[in-house]
């Protein structure tokens, strides 16, 4: 089925000069962007996007890495595109990511893992709508 995820490309790979290898890597997997926009989340819209982790020990560090500079959002278009781009980027910690995968590549820790990506229908639903209102989860619009 086709269908549409939220990625970032966040401050770290912004700040290793790698958004192109890692759109590269996207296109190259089928993931297609149909939207896309480069910003620098205030400490607030972090928070709003993670807000499932709000109870979590890292809740603060990791709103204040995400707002420490500029990042790539982008909505990604392709067959499975959720499931695809969770394997495309890896595990959380980079250390324990598989060989070839985004954040193998170029991801620093646990927290600067270099993409971010939905992990279900439900997530990309809110994640789309969080930072392109208006526009579907659902291919083809
Ligand atoms: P995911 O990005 O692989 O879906 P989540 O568990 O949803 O991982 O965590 C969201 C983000 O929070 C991670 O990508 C990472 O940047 C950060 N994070 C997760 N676990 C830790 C931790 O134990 N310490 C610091 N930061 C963490
Ligand atoms: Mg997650």
């Amino acid at each position: 089925m086709v269908e549409r995820t939220l990625a970032i490309i966040k401050p770290d790979a912004v700040k290793k000069r790698v958004i192109g290898n890692v759109i590269q890597r996207y296109e190259a997997a089928g993931l297609y962007p149909v939207a896309m926009k480069m910003m620098s989340l205030s400490q607030p819209i972090a928070e709003g996007f993670y807000a499932v982790h709000r109870e979590r020990s890292f809740f603060h560090d990791l709103t204040a890495f995400m707002s420490s500079g500029p990042s790539v959002v982008l909505v990604l278009e392709g067959e499975n595109a959720i499931q695809a781009n969770r394997d495309l980027m890896g595990a959380t910690d980079p250390q324990k990511a598989e060989s070839g995968t985004i954040r193998a590549a170029h991801g620093a820790s646990i927290e600067a893992n270099a993409v971010h990506g939905s992990d279900s229908p439900e997530t990309a639903g809110f994640e789309i709508g969080y930072f392109f209102p208006g526009m579907d989860l659902q291919a083809g619009c």
